[in-house]
């Protein structure tokens, strides 16, 4: 006989619900509760299985025939249900199709263009940060976390300057929709005509400046690498992973900073810390929070038998937080060993554009700890509420010069 809320396969049931906003509110004690039930659990309220902890979490990532992404890394399965988009050629993909447009979008952002980019978004970041100083008290999510990815992705990747207020919540959008059909989904698609016109216009070659980043992806078509019906989806990639993200990424930054002034000091004393400072956001806080894998076949997973067809919920916060992979998992350390977190994921999938986003963090964690002596956070956060993205929606701070 099995235990009472545990079936014969040997998974525990849980009655929590991850894409609550309670859970939302304070996720942390909801993240022990998963990680300490079982290596696998059940979730009845979603029909899903989930890992949250760090070598289950690593291990799906790791086996990518196994737990898929083409049948699409929300809730939904695209085996049973039409995708609300067309299917992203990368995210939502498996080998070997995958491995071509991976390819595609890894040569466009890679380390050389890295280094075209970099001097334009250290002078944004110095520009932003001499801005704020003026004003002294402002909002860190829209005055800094926002407004500096604003300044220079955009430009970047070649969009034309009308229409930009579409990018945040068509992102918001989309991480939306890897969420179950709650209040959060059904509100974003039933909202989505308008942002979804705009983008499907701005990824047609036409649209996309000469030597922008979107320009460059197109490129590949005269290569022969993607046909020109690809180009355009691949482009949409970008303008939906490649914003709110970071966005959330530089505003968990500065909200770990505000917080924590040891770091604050520690960071100001030594600026080749900046890099890490910002990698250790990204695992603290972990703003991409959640992803989906669909098995293809019947697998144990430690212990746990998992049969195909099945949707497992990979809580990344969780595991960059599980306290058998981490010293002091609470603390936010900027000194801190952080490679191996799962922020970006890890194994084939892994974010394609997370150079771009160390560069955005970098730079303006730079510039502040270069020109600011004290962040202070003046009024009470108030958090901004995503089936996948973890982040603020205000953050009000002063700040004074160094
Ligand atoms: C990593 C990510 C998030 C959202 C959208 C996509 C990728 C995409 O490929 O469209």
């Amino acid at each position: 006989m099995s235990a009472p809320g545990s079936t014969v396969s040997g998974v525990p049931h849980l009655d929590v619900d991850p894409f609550d906003m309670n859970f939302f509110a304070d996720p942390y004690p909801t993240h022990e509760l998963l990680r300490e039930t079982g290596p696998v659990v059940y979730l009845d309220k979603w029909k899903l299985y989930g890992v949250a902890r760090y070598a289950e979490v690593h291990a799906v990532l790791n086996d990518p025939a196994t737990f898929c992404s083409s049948r699409g890394v929300g809730l939904s399965d695209f085996k049973k249900e039409t995708p609300w988009r067309p299917q992203s050629l990368i995210l939502e993909a498996d080998p070997p199709e995958h491995t071509r447009t991976r390819a595609v979008l890894s040569k466009v952002l890679s380390p050389t263009v890295m280094k075209g980019l970099r001097e334009r978004f250290a002078a944004a970041a110095d520009q932003r940060v001499d801005a704020l100083l003026e004003k002294r008290s402002f909002d860190a999510i829209a005055d800094l976390a926002e407004a500096y990815p604003l300044s220079i992705f955009p430009d970047a990747l070649g969009l034309k300057p009308e229409g930009r207020e579409n990018l945040i919540p068509y992102a918001s959008l989309v991480f939306n929709a890897f969420g179950p059909p709650n209040e959060l989904r059904k509100e974003a698609i039933a909202r989505s005509a308008p942002h979804q016109a705009y983008v499907t216009a701005q990824c047609q070659r036409d649209n996309l400046t000469p030597g922008g980043i979107g320009a460059c992806i197109h490129a590949h078509v005269d290569d022969g690498a993607i046909t020109a019906t690809e180009a355009p989806l691949l482009v949409r990639s970008l303008l939906s992973a490649g914003l709110d993200t970071t966005v959330n990424g530089i505003g968990a930054a500065v909200y770990c900073l505000a917080r924590f002034p040891d770091q604050w000091q520690r960071l100001r004393s030594d600026l080749t810390l900046a890099r890490n400072a910002f990698e250790e956001a990204v695992r603290f806080e972990s703003p991409v929070q959640t992803f989906f894998r669909t098995t293809t076949r019947e697998v144990d997973l430690s212990g746990a038998t998992i049969g195909e067809g099945e949707k497992v919920l990979m809580f990344l916060a969780a595991a960059n937080r599980d306290p058998r992979r981490w010293d002091k998992p609470d603390s936010y350390d900027i000194t801190r060993r952080t490679s191996g977190h799962v922020g970006y994921g890890s194994g084939i999938h892994m974010c394609v554009g997370q150079l771009v986003a160390r560069l955005e963090g970098e730079t303006m964690l730079s510039a502040l700890a270069r020109r600011v002596a004290s962040i202070e956070i003046t009024g009470e956060p108030k958090r901004r509420f995503n089936n996948t993205l973890r982040g603020l929606d205000s953050l009000p701070v002063t700040i004074s010069p160094a």
